[in-house]
């Protein structure tokens, strides 16, 4: 289970950081409150920062980090059973790891939607709209409907993958990696409580999780139940630091260090190529 902070290290800020998350930094979009932008009351109403902050953030300028080549490796070794994922950056995509593998539980900027016929676009399409500037609107004629990425806002259900893929998942995991995420955003944080009592689950976190607000965890039905400090904890271990040196003290204990090292090194390599590449088609 993964969060914004497996790709903070890319350049891509989370939300809950003091300093610099985003929730800090959106003083410049006016908003009723910071959660506002991804919410689809609100979005509906004014889409403009929302869009404005996609320019900044839009897939594609970014580098899978250490985190997510170790993620791919455990694939790699046979050892993955999914990815579950709150991050709408593709970077998982970018790494190498199969679509299958993968369950975006907070949607994507692969696809987006016109939130008024249900045209579907595409991410290039999209991704020159936010460029332009504006807001994306439906091409169909008469039509004029915001296109929206397939991102899950507030206040929008999650895609049935993520339902299917728990059903199935769950109850066959034998151990839980939980890294770079607060555990705060429901209905992701519970999936912790949805292995088995005898699953060991590790914790790689800048922080603690902060405790469960009693209202929520009443109408959530539950929250994350993850508790290392807990008097009779047998199975939980919080590892503090970042998720980069977490996933390479991981890989090493493995026997895997030095490999998931040069794995990192040669992609990234491979990666700034193509990009210096392709704008260098471009100009040309
Ligand atoms: P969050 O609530 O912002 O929490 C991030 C957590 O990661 C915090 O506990 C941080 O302390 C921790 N953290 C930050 N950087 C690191 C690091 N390098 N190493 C270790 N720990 C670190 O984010 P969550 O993912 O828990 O919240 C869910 C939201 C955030 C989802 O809806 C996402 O869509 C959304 N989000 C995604 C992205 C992205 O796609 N990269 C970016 C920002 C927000
Ligand atoms: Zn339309």
């Amino acid at each position: 289970m993964a969060g914004a902070g497996i790709s903070t290290s890319a350049g891509i800020p989370d939300f809950r950081s003091p300093g610099s998350g985003l929730y800090d930094n959106l003083q410049k979009y006016n908003l009723p409150d910071p959660q506002a932008i991804f919410s689809i009351d609100f979005f509906k109403e004014s889409p403009e920062p929302f869009f404005e902050l996609a320019r900044e953030l839009f897939p594609g300028q970014f580098k899978p980090t250490p985190c997510h080549y170790f993620i791919k490796m455990l694939d790699d070794k046979g050892l993955l059973l999914r990815h579950y994922t709150q991050n709408i950056d593709t970077l998982e995509r970018v790494s190498g790891l199969n679509g299958d593998k993968i369950v975006e539980a907070h949607g994507t900027f692969h696809t987006s939607h016109c939130l008024a016929c249900g045209k579907e676009y595409c991410l290039d399409w999209m991704k020159n709209e936010v460029f332009k500037g504006g807001v994306p609107k439906c091409d169909v004629e008469g039509c004029e409907g915001v296109v929206k990425p397939d991102i899950v806002f507030f206040g929008e259900a999650l895609p049935k993958r993520f339902f299917d893929c728990v059903k199935k998942d769950m109850m066959e995991c034998d151990l839980l990696i939980i890294m770079g995420t607060s555990l705060v955003v429901q209905p992701f944080a519970s999936l912790t409580s949805r292995v088995p009592d005898t699953t060991p689950r590790l914790y790689i976190n800048r922080e603690k999780s902060p405790p469960m607000d009693p209202f929520m965890d009443l109408l959530m039905g539950g929250g994350s139940d993850f508790n290392a400090d807990k008097e009779g904890n047998y199975r939980d271990v919080f590892w503090e630091g970042s998720c980069d040196d977490g996933a390479q003290a991981l890989a090493t204990l493995l026997g895997w260090g030095e490999e998931l090292k040069t794995t990192v090194k040669t992609e990234q390599a491979r990666i700034d190529k193509e990009t210096k590449d392709s704008s260098a088609a471009k100009k040309s």
